[in-house]
């Protein structure tokens, strides 16, 4: 049963924010049908990700990793923006530089719902770089390349996102901190905040005084200390507190 009041109160919070950042992790995507890493049909379960998500992985057995890759590719492009995704298009489309949006996400689904103002932490299952130098293929490709030898300095080419036990990008870290240190407001959405560095951006909010609301199918450690906390679907909720933007 919805709770109209505390809807209310985060819609005026934010109705009266200059400043949001949103974070995002893979429960936002799960109604598109992208499988979230853990809980229910968690894609961790299935393929080990933490296991093949690694640079030992790709050393060890690169042909398998693309594998993954070219799957998570399918899946992803087959995949549509849903109402929580388009919802906060709307909501940047309100605030323009007074919002940033912050997502561990690497399926492009903020970016094909129409948010442009976007920090991809963890890279995107799209780009294709070179291992070696800093060669990588214009665009997002759909289809993994034929030739995985890299043109410019003959190094493998591999999927341009961030595997476990590899640094973030320093800039792209740097600027989800310092927006999250001075928002106003921070929508935290399907994330179970388990993976660092990238869990710890409402942390920094929180400490700052921004406004925290977190929308996540379960409980997570930030669930007692966010102001409001939905624990409905992110489709449900975030066209609710977004508003008729
Ligand atoms: C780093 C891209 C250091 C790849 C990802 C031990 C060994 C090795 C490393 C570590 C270790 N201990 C700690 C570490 C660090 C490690 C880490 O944090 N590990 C965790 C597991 C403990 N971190 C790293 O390795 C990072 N790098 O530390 O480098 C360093 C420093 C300097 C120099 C050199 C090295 C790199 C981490 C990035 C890894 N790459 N993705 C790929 O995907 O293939 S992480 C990947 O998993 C995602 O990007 C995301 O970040 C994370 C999954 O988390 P969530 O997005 O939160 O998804 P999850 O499924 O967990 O939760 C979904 C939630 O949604 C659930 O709570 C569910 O209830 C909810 N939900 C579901 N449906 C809905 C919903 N909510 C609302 N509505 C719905 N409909
Ligand atoms: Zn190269």
């Amino acid at each position: 049963m919805r709770d109209e009041q505390r809807y209310e109160e985060a819609r005026e919070a934010l109705a009266g924010a200059q400043s949001v950042v949103v974070f995002t992790g893979a429960g936002i995507s799960a109604e598109s049908g992208v499988p979230t890493y853990r809980g229910a049909g968690g894609l961790w379960r299935n393929y080990q990700a933490e296991d093949l998500a690694t640079l030992e992985a790709f050393r060890r057995s690169p042909d398998l990793v693309w594998e993954w890759y070219a799957e998570r590719r399918r899946t992803m492009a087959a995949c549509h923006p849903n109402r929580a995704h388009l919802a906060l298009a709307k909501l940047e489309e309100r605030l323009g530089n007074g919002f940033l949006l912050i997502t561990q996400n690497i399926d492009d689904l903020h970016r094909r719902a129409g948010s442009r103002r976007i920090v991809e932490l963890h890279g995107n299952v799209f780009r294709t770089v070179c291992s070696q130098c800093s060669y990588a293929l214009e665009g997002l490709e759909e289809k993994p390349p034929e030739d995985t030898t890299c043109p410019r300095c003959g190094g493998r080419l591999r999927p341009g996102v961030v595997w476990f036990g590899e640094a973030l990008d320093g800039t792209l870290l740097d600027q989800a901190f310092s927006a999250s240190a001075r928002c106003e407001a921070l929508i935290c959405v399907g994330s179970s905040l388990l993976v660092q560095p990238a869990a710890s951006i409402p942390e920094v909010a929180l400490r700052a005084g921004a406004d925290v609301i977190e929308v996540n199918a379960e409980p997570t450690w930030l669930t007692q200390e966010a102001r409001w906390s939905f624990q409905e679907p992110a489709g449900e909720v975030l066209p609710a507190i977004v508003g008729a933007v």
